[in-house]
């Protein structure tokens, strides 16, 4: 029994709408004004599987949350016929030009480097790009605006140089630190991002597979592409489940207070709020993909409300809008409320903040961070900010009651030595473990981990520092760092349209 493929066709428009996702049919014609990521993306699919589509951008659980059960009808009577009937249908210009991405791709994957020739992280974003999927990488690699703080986030780093001790005896060189009272094999861990099925069919397992090997931690994103238990069963090594919660809260706390309930209550050790995101940034590289394969040349959609998580938006911002942009400081006694979990704040960005944070006595740490470059265009980096909160703290004996974490642009052990001599306990890694996962899944992010971990070994050695405890600022030359002297990264869109002023010419002869 079950639906026939002909009669899932028929509904194929605005007045009946089904979709099959995975092998069974959902009516979605009333949801549709709903979709927080238009109704656009879901007429794209009407009467047809939609399940390519959908899988990255919603956890498993979705239809069953979110969609009316008189709505779920039931499975798919025909699938051969339904795949049959797609083969067949005239393509729309977007739709061949996804095909012919398609094979596009197929051959730059047969044509992959061997993960062994990828000797540094770098080197797995430079495959990512080739193997990965347009809109995928856009959104990946997408961050605001003009993308200055994306870029100067690494730039911070050069600005910083090393003061290394010598003779000293660094046969043993020990990795291993403690963040959030338990104890980790490096100082790194796998920061939150969303969507991981973009990259990888198995999305964030990857991620929480190779960190448990590490015996590192994974922050989980609210937004995951796997539902959260599917990424907790996942977690099995010694010591884990080892993972955190990122958290985006919900304007509905009752449903924040059951996600911070049930990640307590399966093991997650901390709970991180992230606080510089009340509105998604401007992605363009995200917003300009998504039009694209939409079909429609990137303008918004301006309603009564304003302008609408629609076509112009992105994938992130369209399934964003839940977040809540009220959320301030007088929220926080609630969360100390409804968990005993340390409470961390991610996205912090001035010392004022880090000392207000560390004087509620309501939270055990803060993440510096400018969310890997996509929210405010501008923001410094991490790092920086890191070299302006330490010396505060420990003037004030603060440093005793945080723990302070940074993320945004760390590519080599390096910069995080660079960022743990100046006071950070650990660091956070996006990206590069996206891409490695994106390129070669799970043993791509082992391999990307156990790169950075010799690399760890080999400059803690050359830096004379034994344990983490040896790192200190003594070891580092920050002087240029909050001068900018090697420039703003390039302005490259103003660059592209800018007519160079002229002087006055000569008259023709
Ligand atoms: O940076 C992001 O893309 C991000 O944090 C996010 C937030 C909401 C939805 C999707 C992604």
């Amino acid at each position: 029994m079950g639906v026939s493929a002909e009669e899932i066709s028929q509904h194929n428009d605005r007045q009946s709408c089904w979709v099959i996702v995975r092998g069974n049919v959902f009516d979605v014609t009333e949801f549709l004004p709903e979709h927080p990521g238009g109704e656009k993306i879901i007429l794209k699919y009407a009467g047809r599987d939609a399940t390519a589509a959908f899988d990255p951008v919603h956890p498993p659980d979705t239809l069953d949350k979110y969609l009316d059960k008189s709505k779920h009808l039931g499975p798919v009577a025909d699938m051969a016929a339904v795949i049959a009937a797609d083969e067949n249908r005239k393509k729309t210009p977007e739709e061949e030009a996804e095909a012919a991405e398609d094979l596009r791709l197929a051959e730059a994957r047969g044509n992959m480097p061997p993960i062994d020739s990828c000797y540094n992280l770098l080197d797995f974003e430079a495959v990512a790009r080739r193997v990965m999927k347009r809109g995928a990488w856009a959104y990946y690699s997408s961050a605001a605006d003009d993308e200055i703080s994306y870029r100067e986030n690494r730039a911070a780093f050069q600005r910083v140089w090393f003061r290394p001790r010598i003779l000293i005896d660094v046969e043993r060189v020990d990795l291993s630190t403690r963040m959030l009272g338990a104890r980790v094999a490096a100082p790194f861990y796998v920061t939150a991002t969303a969507l991981g099925k973009l990259g990888h069919p198995d999305g964030e397992t990857c991620l929480t597979k190779a960190a448990a090997r590490h015996q590192v931690v994974q922050m989980i994103p609210t937004l995951a592409s796997c539902s959260f238990d599917e990424i907790m069963d996942a977690a099995k090594g010694p010591g884990n489940p080892y993972q955190w919660l990122q958290l985006y809260v919900n304007k509905d706390r009752e449903i924040t207070r059951k996600i911070i309930q049930h990640a307590e209550a399966r093991g997650c050790r901390a709970l991180f709020i992230t606080v510089d995101a009340p509105q998604l940034g401007r992605r363009e590289k995200d917003m300009r993909a998504k039009a694209a394969a939409l079909g429609n040349g990137g303008s918004s959609v301006q309603t009564a409300e304003g302008l609408r998580s629609d076509t112009s938006q992105g994938a992130a911002r369209a399934i964003s809008s839940f977040i809540d942009p009220s959320l301030c400081w007088d929220d926080l006694p609630w969360f100390r409320s409804v968990t005993r979990l340390p409470i961390v704040l991610k996205g912090v960005q001035r010392v004022e903040d880090v000392v207000r944070a560390a004087e509620t006595g309501l939270v055990d740490g803060v993440v510096l961070s400018n969310h890997g470059g996509r929210q405010l265009d501008f923001a410094r980096s991490s790092l920086e900010v890191l070299a302006e909160t330490m010396p505060v703290l420990r003037a004030r004996g603060l440093d005793r009651r945080i723990e302070v974490y940074v993320d945004g642009g760390l590519r080599r052990a390096t910069d995080i030595l660079k960022a743990l001599c100046l006071g950070a306990k650990g660091v956070g890694i996006g990206r590069p473990f996206l891409y490695a996962m994106s390129a070669y899944g799970v043993d791509g992010v082992d391999r990307a981990m156990a790169l950075l971990k010799d690399e760890l070994e080999m400059d803690m050695r050359l830096l004379g520092a034994r344990t983490m405890d040896d790192l200190g600022p003594e070891l580092v030359d920050t002087r240029s760092l909050g001068s900018h002297p090697n420039g703003v990264p390039d302005d490259h869109l103003a660059q592209n349209v800018y007519d160079p002023l002229q002087t006055p010419r000569q008259r023709d002869a």
